[in-house]
């Protein structure tokens, strides 16, 4: 079985991420890891913290002389905020005590939180709650595509919106566009004036969300189960990409355009060569992979820590006051459809090692070779 923990508050000494059931003999390089949580990092709209920030995951267990070794993989990124956040998040008994974050921002985890927890310090609850989290999820993600390597599985994400500006969709997406891109999406006017939407936000003391679409090609038929309703391709993929930060909705393929059509418009005929002309089923039938590309939109909220604070309540004394501020990002959603990427590749990693078991990554890939010649069409 595969699975893995994060674990790290976000002005704590560091996150980890251990990573089990990941065959032995994978390639995992450390620059590869560093490379994908800098895109992680970046995307026009990202606040002060990141330029404090220069994550890398430093790799603890798990791999030698570059390879895997079949035991658990463990990671540890370091905050460099650390430095200023040494007594705040203490580990250990302070003397004086500091002063506690009691008024609550509308939109975040704060109130259920410190509610669910009984906490009467909202730093308790927003440490971890915090969208850092998902450097540890990047730098799992980074691993594991050592193994969709192997499948000859790439992922790759785009912006689509911020803030209602829209990117046309014209073809195939250039990828090295989008990576040059200042906010991940390859329409040159689309991308100017989603700037302009983060700048006037910034200047507003609000914030803008958006939607990105992460995209996976080369995943075999057969991923997934139509016969377990917790084994569904496109229900791991909905919860996985619902648990980053600040998404609200995900869809799969032609989503939710689809309300609107007949199913002679929507359904991908099949050709004699069992492959598609049309791809609006988003790679997914019956909950199973079907071969083509699968392709997710979700949508990322404006998030909830603002400038200029929405009304709320202090919890010290229950009276009216502004939220809290400290310092946050205007827009994360090249940022999130990074996260999304990775959380893509963790479930299908999942699925792929269901389906074809293995300790080591040959005896994977010997049991993936016979499956494809018995899928081959008569
Ligand atoms: C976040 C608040 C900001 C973000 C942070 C998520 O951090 P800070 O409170 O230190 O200014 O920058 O995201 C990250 C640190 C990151 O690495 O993505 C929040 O409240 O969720």
């Amino acid at each position: 079985m595969f699975r893995y923990l994060t674990a790290g508050e976000s002005h704590g000494k560091g996150h980890i991420v251990v990573l089990e059931g990941i065959p032995a003999g994978l390639p995992v390089s450390e620059e590869y890891i560093t490379r994908q949580l800098q895109r992680r990092q970046g995307g026009y709209g990202r606040g002060g913290r990141m330029k404090i920030e220069k994550d890398r995951a430093e790799i603890i267990s798990g791999v030698r002389h570059g390879l895997t070794l079949g035991s658990p993989v463990s990671m540890l990124i370091h905050n460099l905020d650390w430095d200023n956040w040494k007594d705040v998040m203490s580990t250990y008994p302070i003397s004086e005590q500091t002063e506690p974050v009691t008024k609550v921002r509308p939109g975040h985890a704060d109130l259920p939180g410190v509610l669910k927890y009984g906490h009467d310090d909202v730093r308790n609850v927003l440490e971890r709650a915090s969208a850092r989290e998902t450097a540890a999820r990047v730098a799992a993600g980074a691993v594991i595509r050592g193994l969709l390597d192997k499948f000859n599985i790439v992922i790759n994400s785009h912006t689509v919106c911020i803030a209602g500006k829209w990117a046309k969709a014209s073809g195939p997406t250039d990828w090295d566009k989008v990576e040059a891109s200042a906010v991940y999406c390859a329409d040159g006017d689309a991308e100017k004036l989603m700037i302009k939407e983060i700048d006037a936000a910034r200047d507003a003391g609000d914030t803008v969300g958006g939607v990105f679409e992460v995209v996976a090609q080369g995943v075999p038929v057969g991923l997934g189960s139509y016969a377990h309703w917790d084994r569904k391709l496109d229900g791991k993929i909905a919860q996985a990409m619902m648990s980053i930060n600040a998404i609200k909705g995900v869809s799969v393929g032609m989503g939710f355009d689809m309300a609107a059509l007949r199913g002679s418009k929507v359904h991908d005929v099949i050709g004699t060569n069992l492959h598609r002309k049309t791809n609006n089923a988003g790679g997914i039938e019956g909950g199973m992979s079907n071969g083509e590309p699968i392709i997710l939109w979700a949508v990322v909220k404006p998030i909830p820590t603002l400038g200029k604070p929405l009304p709320s309540v202090d919890l010290k004394d229950g009276k009216l006051a502004d939220a809290h501020y400290e310092r946050s990002d205007v827009c994360v959603v090249p940022a999130a459809g990074v996260v999304g990427e990775a959380m893509l590749a963790l479930v299908l990693a999942e699925a792929l090692l269901e389906k074809f078991g293995g300790d080591n990554i040959s005896e994977t890939l010997n049991n993936y070779k016979s499956y494809l010649a018995s899928t081959e069409v008569k």
